[in-house]
C-alpha cells in the first residue's frame, strides 16, 4: 500500500475505531477499466485498513435521464461490479443511495450553506450541461455529492482525477457548516493514485476514458470478453515513433503503457527495458494478454454474482439498514443544531 494511506490509516485494532473510507459511482451504463484503475482497485486495498462505505448513486444517475429499465439493470450491475471486483460486503458497506433517504435530506440542508458562484465554477456542469440539459439537477449536483461524503463523516475519498473538484467544495461545505455548528461533519480528505489517477481514450489520448464514449473502441469494459479486449487494444491509437517508452510527447503510448503496470504489477522502467528494440506490435500483444488475465476473472465472478439475485438483493438490503442507521445519527445530529422540532 502507497505511504498516504499507511500514515493516514490506523492499523486493524479490535478496539480502536478505524478511519472512515467513502465513494461511490453512478449506474450510468457499465463499468471501465478507467473505474477499476482509477477508483475500484484501491478501493478494494482500502478495506484492509479502513472501515469503507461504497454506495451506488443511482440519484446522481438521473441527471442523464435514463431509461427507468437501464437504470434499474445498470444499479445492480454496478453493485455486482464492486462485488466481483474484490469489494467484500461482509467487511464493507454496498449500498444504493436511493435506499437511504437521508441523502437526499441533507442535501436539501447543505443547499442552503451552498454559494451559486461556487457550483457556477464546477467543470463538470458546464461539460454535462451541454449533452443533458442544463438542469438545476445537474447543476446542484455536487452538493449532493457532498451529502453522500458528510453523511458518513468520512475521512478519506478515494476517487480519479476528475473528481478532485467535486471533492473540494463538499470540504468547503463541511468547513462552512462546522463553522456554525462546530464539530458537526468531519472534513474529508481527497485520495487520488499517483498512478492511474486518469486513463485516456484507446481512440484520442487527450480525452478521459468514459463510459459514455460513443466510440465503442475507445474504452474497455469491465464485462468485455477477451476477444472484444485483444480487438480494442489491437486497435488502440499510437504516437508517431516506435519507441515503447513514457514521455508527454507520446500520450498514447504513455497511458497504454500505465495499463500495463497496473495489470502486471511491472515497474514502468523493467516494462521499457523489456521492450527496447521491439515495435509497439509486440507490446500490443503482451498488453492485451495481461488485460485479458486481469479482466477476464472479474467478468466471470460478475455474472455468477449477478445471476444469483436473492444473495445480491440481500447484500443490499442489509447494506440500506445499516447505511440508514449510519446516516441519520448524521442528519438527527445536525437537525437538532438547526433548531428541526423533533415529536416526542
Ligand atoms: P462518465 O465517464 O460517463 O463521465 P464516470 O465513469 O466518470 O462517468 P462515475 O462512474 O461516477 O463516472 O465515476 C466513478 C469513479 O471512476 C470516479 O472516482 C472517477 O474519478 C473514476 N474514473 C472514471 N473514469 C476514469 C478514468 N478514465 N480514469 C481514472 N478514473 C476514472
Ligand atoms: N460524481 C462522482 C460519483 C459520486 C461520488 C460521490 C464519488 C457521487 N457521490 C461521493 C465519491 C464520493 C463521479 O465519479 N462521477
Amino acid at each position: 500500500m502507497n505511504q498516504e494511506l499507511q500514515t493516514a490509516s490506523k492499523q486493524d485494532s479490535p478496539t480502536e475505531k478505524r478511519p472512515i473510507i467513502f465513494s461511490a459511482m453512478q449506474p450510468t451504463s457499465g463499468l471501465t477499466l478507467g473505474n477499476y484503475v482509477g477508483a475500484l482497485k484501491n478501493w478494494v486495498e482500502l478495506q484492509k485498513d479502513y472501515d469503507c462505505v461504497y454506495c451506488v448513486v443511482d440519484l446522481h444517475a438521473l441527471t442523464a435521464r435514463p431509461e427507468a429499465a437501464a437504470l434499474r439493470k445498470q444499479t445492480l450491475d454496478v453493485a455486482a461490479m464492486y462485488i466481483a471486483s474484490g469489494i467484500d460486503p461482509a467487511r464493507s458497506l454496498v449500498f444504493v443511495q436511493s435506499h437511504v433517504p437521508a441523502h437526499a435530506q441533507l442535501s436539501w440542508v447543505l443547499s442552503c450553506f451552498s454559494q451559486l458562484g461556487e457550483l457556477n465554477k464546477m467543470t463538470q456542469f458546464k461539460e454535462k450541461s451541454d449533452k443533458h440539459g442544463a438542469t438545476t439537477g445537474l447543476f446542484t449536483y455536487p452538493v449532493l455529492q457532498a451529502a453522500d461524503i458528510l453523511l458518513y463523516q468520512a475521512n478519506l475519498v478515494p476517487v480519479g482525477e476528475d473528481q478532485k473538484q467535486h471533492l473540494e467544495l463538499s470540504r468547503n461545505i463541511a468547513e462552512r457548516v462546522n463553522h456554525y455548528y462546530a464539530n458537526t461533519l468531519t472534513v474529508p480528505e481527497v485520495f487520488i493514485p499517483k498512478v492511474g489517477a486518469r486513463i485516456m481514450s484507446l481512440q484520442d489520448p487527450t480525452k478521459k476514458m468514459s463510459k459514455s464514449d460513443e466510440n465503442p473502441k475507445a474504452t474497455i469494459f469491465l464485462t468485455d470478453s477477451a476477444d472484444e479486449i485483444r480487438g480494442k487494444i489491437k486497435r488502440a491509437v499510437t504516437d508517431s515513433g516506435t519507441e515503447v517508452r513514457r514521455g508527454e510527447e507520446r500520450p498514447a503510448i504513455t497511458n497504454l503503457l500505465t495499463l500495463y503496470h497496473i495489470a502486471t504489477g511491472e515497474s514502468f522502467e523493467a516494462i521499457e527495458e523489456r521492450f527496447v528494440g521491439k515495435g509497439y506490435g509486440d507490446f500490443k500483444q503482451e498488453l492485451a494478454d495481461a488485460l485479458v488475465a486481469l479482466i477476464e476473472p472479474i467478468s466471470t465472478r460478475f455474472h455468477a454474482i449477478r445471476n444469483d439475485k436473492a444473495a445480491l438483493n440481500d447484500i443490499l438490503k442489509k447494506g440500506a439498514e445499516e447505511a440508514n442507521r449510519r446516516a441519520n445519527r448524521t442528519l438527527r445530529k445536525l437537525y437538532k443544531k438547526l433548531g428541526i422540532v423533533e415529536l416526542e
